[in-house]
């Protein structure tokens, strides 16, 4: 890695170098789940925690395992110890008590399943890699676990159209793979691709680092099969990109955190595989340079920018404490990582140069670097995309996720660093730069009432006044259901309620969760 100062000569030599890498296109993931295998403590049950009320459910008998059984034999999973890791958030900031987790491999073996606890009233709550961030993933009492685990296959390729077809628990890195071995790539990129399920993405409707080129997976998933509370499947599984025929049925699932239905299967349009990828980590002084940076890279790079992160310098105090990652270029306030990707390395190298060279005789940037090979790549990556890691290692993590017009993105971190003063362990504010998506961290040795009262509906309401999102790209969950208000009108909120009731009448699907009840 080249870590240089603005104007050296070194700078244009490094410029001159760019070469086309493969990087984190192909890069393999440890699992998240490792997680787990931490001796911390357990959290606090999540109805003691949050002081919330079991809705009248029927408890799970021996008689309805005997039926699970019945239908998946040999995947129906009791073991407290097993179901010890399903129980607890990957924050371990909520914890249920579930006794038993369902592994279906088949759509069939989900729809007998809802069937069977629709007519029972037994609530369940589907769970893809429980990698979510707000609580959504977990039960909150004893819901039934209904994991996709084992729904892991590649239904269909299409390699001239690159549509995808596969069923709901494979996992977003080894469809990565398998697309990579044929020239083609996800629309989506996340850092817990190791492990979430891209069944769980479409039910949280996740962002991610990709999102600024290929847009939400609102535009991407091209139709997707659900089985819905009454057992019934819905099959919206068509792979064209184009088809106006009546209401677009699929974007209901899209985001809908197990509310709705469980996703079984898909489809999504792929990307080719970019075959020239540079990477550049630029460190600016102040917060309006990585604006200037940004629309910098938006007028120069054009078509070839693939991404635009931004982390501040407490992000990179924390790779740096507690995963010994090495940070290039020290001392600035901001870092931005820009990605290019295309298929013409010479004139994106050419684009690039002109790009940094900009950027500097500008005065944007005050040190940058540029990954030349693909372990230096993925070092550079490692330093954005392991921020949610790192900070999990420092203490309880308090975790806003929030869009916002570019320009205040940053001056709420501030307001909040300042408003907490030595409360805090620590405030840290990074982000997807190019979709205008704020990561506002707050961490404490443990969790704290007094803290939280200091942080909402303080976080809430600066957000709302500014016409930002409560939620950009994590959801709502069991822990910000009842936040909505703040970004989402009345009238809108009663309309869910209204689908919500009409597909899930008696509630089971993951209740307590996403849409708050009717007043
Ligand atoms: P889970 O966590 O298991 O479930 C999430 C929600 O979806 C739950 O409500 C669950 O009930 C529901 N659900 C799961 N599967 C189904 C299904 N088949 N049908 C219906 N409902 C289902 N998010 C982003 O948007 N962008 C990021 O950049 C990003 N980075 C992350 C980095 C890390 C390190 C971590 C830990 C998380 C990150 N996330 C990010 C959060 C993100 O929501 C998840 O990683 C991912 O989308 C969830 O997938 P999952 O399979 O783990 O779902
Ligand atoms: C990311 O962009 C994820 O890294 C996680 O969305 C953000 O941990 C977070 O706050
Ligand atoms: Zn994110």
């Amino acid at each position: 890695m080249n870590g240089l100062k603005v104007g050296s000569r070194r700078l244009q030599d490094t410029m001159r170098i760019l070469r086309r890498v493969e990087c984190r296109w192909g890069q393999i993931h440890l699992p998240l789940s490792c997680r787990f295998m931490s001796q911390a403590k357990d959290p606090p049950l999540t109805a003691d925690r949050y002081r919330v009320s079991r809705l009248p459910f029927s408890e799970v008998s021996m008689q309805d395992l005997r039926h699970f059984q019945k239908i998946m034999p040999g995947r129906v999973v009791t073991d407290e110890d097993d179901l010890k890791a399903h129980n607890i958030d990957w924050l371990r900031t909520v914890r249920g008590h579930s006794k038993v987790l369902l592994k279906p491999r088949t759509t069939e073996e989900v729809s007998k399943i809802l069937e069977y606890c629709n007519d029972r009233g037994l609530a369940v709550t589907p769970q893809g890699g429980n990698t979510g961030l707000v609580g959504g993933s977990v039960p909150v009492f004893d819901e039934i676990l209904i994991s996709t685990a084992l729904m892991d296959q590649v239904i269909s390729f299409d390699d001239v159209s690159g549509a995808l077809v596969c069923q709901a628990g494979c996992v977003l890195e080894s469809l990565s793979q398998y697309l990579g071995e044929r020239s083609y790539s996800m629309p989506l990129d996340l850092g817990a691709k190791g492990s979430c399920h891209i069944g769980g993405n479409l039910a949280t409707n996740a962002g991610g680092l990709r999102l600024l080129r290929y847009g939400s997976l609102r535009g991407t998933v091209l139709g997707l099969e659900a089985v819905l509370p009454d057992g019934s499947i819905l099959n919206c599984l068509n792979t064209l990109r184009k088809d106006n025929t009546g209401y677009d049925i699929k974007q209901l699932f899209i985001g809908s955190e197990g509310t709705l239905g469980i996703i079984t299967a898909l489809s999504v349009m792929c990307p080719r595989k970019p075959s020239a990828v540079n990477v550049a980590l630029l460190g600016c002084e102040h917060f309006s340079k990585v604006l200037q940076v940004f629309t910098l890279c938006r007028d120069q790079l054009g078509e070839i920018l693939s991404a635009c992160e931004f982390m501040d310098s407490e992000s990179m105090r924390m790779v740096q404490t507690h995963l010994k990652l090495t940070n290039p270029l020290p001392d600035n306030a901001f870092y931005v990582l820009v990605e290019t990707s295309g298929c013409c390395g010479k004139h994106d190298e050419e684009k690039l140069n002109i790009f940094l060279e900009k950027a500097m005789n500008f005065g944007f940037v005050t040190s940058g670097t540029v990954a030349t090979d693909q372990g230096k790549i993925m070092s550079l990556w490692a330093l954005r995309e392991r921020i949610t890691e790192a900070l999990a290692h420092d203490g309880y993590v308090y975790k806003y996720d929030l869009s916002m017009p570019l320009e205040k993105l940053y001056t709420l971190v501030e307001e909040t660093r300042s408003r907490l003063g030595s409360s805090a362990q620590c405030v840290v504010g990074y982000g997807h730069l190019g979709d205008g998506n704020l990561h506002l961290n707050v961490t404490a040795k443990s969790h704290n009432d007094a803290l939280l009262s200091a942080l909402e509906p303080f976080v809430y309401e600066w957000t709302s006044k500014h016409s930002g999102s409560i939620s950009a790209e994590h959801g709502l969950g069991f822990k910000k259901r009842d936040h909505i208000y703040y970004s989402k009108s009345r009238g809108a909120v009663h309309i869910m309620q209204q689908l919500k009731n009409m597909l899930d009448p008696k509630g089971i699907m993951n209740p307590y969760k996403t849409i708050p009840p009717a007043e």
